[in-house]
């Protein structure tokens, strides 16, 4: 516990928070009637949001916070973070004044575009506040495996809106947490009662205090202000307590913005002829009403620092503190304020409040009662500030250039994925024990089992497999214990993808390197599309494996079958996929990713395929099921290094070839058998295996891109692949997937395309019933060359 706060810190926190509410308030309106004429921003949403929570904040940032607790601040609180900043010195003058604009402070707090050291990103809700429990169970993981114990353990803290809490994937995040035994994470609400358009409902504080309560956290209530407190202490001050606890949001919100005449009015009007609580309101001039009535407990710096002090123990707390949106700003309260702007003539009269002079906005200590000296020397030894840089680093991990695998004649990549892990979990490398693996009730069924077996759960408390000790046979161990390499998660796929970005922060944010692979089924990608891309954008670095996938998983169920995904791994900044088609081009593109995910700008900038390999990203690999014939070969450094980059030539075209078919995936043997079928009747076919569509159109527009520039020599990876085609050759594309994936494959150099792919989906059958009829099979594959290449009629259509 904290020594209890002294009046005299009190005092200069007062002062703090007076000079953030200005600072945040003067950024928003500079960004929006200063820089007006420059670039035309007009956006509200920041300035009742973030005066709400100044006084939580300049509680935290300036007394309670220690170097290794973490933040997720709510979206639209950005503009007090970075005044915070600001003052402690860590964000410029220059950025605020550009806030919102290009390459300036961001408008939600950024750990990827900001300067200030943002621990983690916000801006789609609810997701910073679920980041922040995963990352507790993240620092107990690091913690557990005997990592950074020399650092000193930190609390992960969510400032959040408290309609943030309509996002479900909230919810998802306490009941894992519950079941992990979460500790160390503090969710503080700003319970101003209002969302974008409106009031909340009444009593919403009663459910969430019941809620919390069952899944193990503390709750604490901050609803009055330490003026309020005093006040229910003077006698009639129990009447007040009664009406205020009474009082419907809509109303208390409504008489904050119309001020103290209307707050005694009102209060007369209902409690007024009582005696002792008359004089209690008739004592105070209409300014000191409005200000009691305003003490709201998350807006009392005593009332916050107390309740934070008095925590003495690591479990888990919510703090639900009663604030007032757009709190000391003309517009407390409104229900309209989220988009609500100071006029020039208001922010005129808030600076007279605040005694800035102008020309003075952004002096640190302008208008503030306290000496300069002495603030200085306050934001001098704030706990928070002492740790300089906050990003952590952490040495890579060496990754070989091959990786071990047993390679059956026939086989899945899902298969070929489970032996692949199998054989790492099986050596006692520091590449295998910086894995970690999570899934979502789907570990078994993706064929991360054998893995598991090695490797066993993660949990704090070790549990017993109990079927073990029965002696019961399984072919699972399921044997829980804190060293432990797999978070098994329940279905949640949110919970996934927000424990992947915490797992795979971990070398910032915990000075620990751990290499996260997370397996699910690709179709439920689209469960946790938001997360992943949160993920993705705090840079979180982490391989996903997908499986089963597209149609291809058959008889498994029409409604499982993925079709955009592989649209979404060509689109998703900051994630890399593939789709092997054989083991041998996993086993390469699975070293490649362990050591992708670890890269971090320091490499050299390649020319040889024009992707931006040297600052590393996260994985995408989409996996299948579905047994396929190997190739027997040896991987060649060459090789290895074209399935890397995207595309090789199974088979080379001819310098007349007619069709050249170009595949992704599964079908693999359709393509196969189908240019086989094609080789009598048209000269010269190539077979082009893709294995990244997203990479090879990655380095294709950034070569675009680079001779735009006056780079004339660049070429990408597809480019010298396709250089020798002849301009009349039509390409067949082919995937289980959508068919877009590959269609821009005519676009290099001005080849006839006929893409073919899954559009539709929702049928079960065997893969030859639904590769047939969604039209992906070897005939369909044969009909659509013989649409494009021209020729006589191809003999084998029809037969295959
Ligand atoms: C996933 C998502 N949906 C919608 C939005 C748009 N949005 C931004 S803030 C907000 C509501 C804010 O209410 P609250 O969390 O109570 O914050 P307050 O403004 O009261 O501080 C909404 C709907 C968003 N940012 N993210
Ligand atoms: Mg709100």
């Amino acid at each position: 516990m904290a020594d209890a706060v002294s009046s005299a810190d009190l005092q200069i926190l007062g002062e703090l928070e007076r000079k953030v509410l200005w600072l945040a308030s003067w950024t928003i309106h500079h960004a929006n009637h200063v820089r007006e004429n420059v670039d035309g921003l007009k956006v509200g949403g920041h300035q009742a949001s973030s005066a709400s929570v100044a006084a939580i904040m300049t509680a935290l940032y300036f007394r309670t916070l220690r170097p290794a607790d973490r933040v997720a601040v709510k979206p639209h609180a950005a503009p007090i973070y970075h005044a915070i900043q600001y003052l402690l010195g860590r964000q410029t003058r220059e950025k605020l004044e550009n806030f919102r604009g290009y390459k300036g402070a961001q408008s939600y707090p950024s750990r990827t575009k900001d300067a200030d050291d943002i621990d983690f990103s916000t801006g789609s809700v609810g997701l910073g506040v679920a980041q922040t429990l995963f990352s507790s169970l993240v620092q107990d993981y690091v913690r557990a495996h005997g990592w950074g114990l020399h650092r000193p353990e930190g609390r992960m803290i969510a400032l959040l809106g408290d309609a943030e809490l309509d996002e479900g994937n909230i919810f998802e995040a306490l009941l894992e947490g519950w079941k992990q035994g979460v500790r160390n994470c503090w969710w503080i609400v700003d319970y101003n009662r209002q969302s974008l358009d409106a009031v909340v409902r009444e009593g919403l504080w009663e459910r969430y205090e019941n809620l919390f309560r069952n899944f193990g956290w503390d709750v604490v209530v901050l609803k009055y202000g330490s003026l309020q407190q005093a006040a229910f202490a003077e006698p009639g001050g129990e009447d007040l307590r009664r009406w205020i606890d009474r009082c419907p949001n809509q109303l208390y919100s409504a008489l904050v913005f119309q001020g103290g005449a209307a707050w005694r009015k009102r209060l007369n009007d209902e409690i007024g002829d009582q005696g002792p609580v008359s004089r209690l309101i008739d004592s105070r001039s209409d300014e000191e009403l409005a200000r009691l009535m305003g003490n709201l407990g998350g807006h009392d710096l005593r009332a916050i620092i107390e309740a934070f002090d008095a925590v003495d123990h690591d479990r888990p707390v919510c703090f639900i503190a009663y604030t007032i949106k757009g709190a000391g700003l003309p517009f407390a309260g409104h229900k309209d304020n989220h988009s609500g702007l100071m006029t020039p003539a208001q922010m005129e009269t808030f600076r007279a409040a605040m005694n800035i002079r102008p020309g003075h906005e952004w002096d640190a200590f302008e208008g503030l009662r306290e000496p300069p000296e002495k603030l200085r020397t306050f934001l001098d030894r704030v706990p928070f500030a002492a740790g300089g840089e906050r990003r952590l680093h952490a040495a890579r991990i060496d990754v070989p250039d091959e990786l071990p695998v047993t390679i059956q004649p026939k086989m899945s990549t899902q298969i070929g994925f489970g032996a692949l892990l199998n054989e790492l979990a099986r050596g006692s490398s520091e590449l295998a024990a910086r894995v970690v693996t999570a899934s979502p009730d789907v570990t078994v069924s993706t064929n991360l089992g054998p893995w598991v077996n090695r490797r066993r759960l993660y949990a704090r408390e070790a549990m017993a497999d109990t079927f073990k000790g029965e002696r019961i046979p399984s072919t699972f161990t399921w044997e829980f214990s804190p060293s432990g390499q797999h978070i098994e998660l329940g279905i949640a796929e949110m919970n996934l993808f927000i424990l992947l970005s915490a797992l795979g922060l971990s070398h910032t944010i915990n000075g620990e390197r751990l290499l996260p692979i997370g397996t699910l089924y690709d179709p439920f990608i689209a469960r946790g599309l938001d997360a992943l891309n949160y993920a993705c954008y705090q840079d979180a670095r982490f391989i996903l494996v997908a499986t089963p996938s597209g149609i291809t998983l058959s008889p498994e169920g029409g409604a499982h079958q993925s079709i955009a995904q592989p649209l979404i791994g060509l689109a998703q900044d900051g994630l890399a996929a593939f789709e092997p088609a054989f083991v041998d081009e996993l086993a390469a593109i699975l070293a490649f990713a362990l050591d992708y995910i670890q890269r971090d700008g320091e490499g050299e900038a390649s020319e040889r395929n024009w992707l931006r390999d040297e600052t590393g990203g996260s994985i995408y690999l989409r996996l299948s099921t579905r047994p396929i014939e190997q190739i027997s070969r040896t991987m060649t450094p060459t090789l290895r290094q074209a399935i890397v980059d995207g595309a090789y030539w199974l088979r080379e075209p001819g310098p007349n070839c007619q069709v050249v078919v170009a595949y992704t995936g599964a079908v693999a043997p359709e393509a196969i058998h189908a240019i086989g079928l094609m080789a009598e009747d048209r000269r010269d076919v190539g077979l082009l295996a893709v294995t990244s569509a997203d990479r090879l159109n990655a380095g294709w527009t950034a070569a675009c891109r680079a001779r735009e520039r006056g780079l004339v020599h660049a070429r990408s990876h597809i480019e010298r692949l396709m250089a020798g085609l002849p301009p009349h050759c039509g390409i067949v594309s082919v995937l289980d997937g959508h068919p877009a994936t590959l269609a821009w494959l005519g676009a290099v150099y001005g080849h006839k395309v006929r893409p073919l792919g899954v559009e539709h989906f929702g049928q079960t059958g065997s893969i030859p019933d639904l590769y047939r009829h969604y039209g992906i099979d070897a005939n369909a594959i044969i009909a659509a060359a013989q649409a494009i290449a021209p020729g006589g009629p191809i003999r084998y259509l029809g037969v295959a």
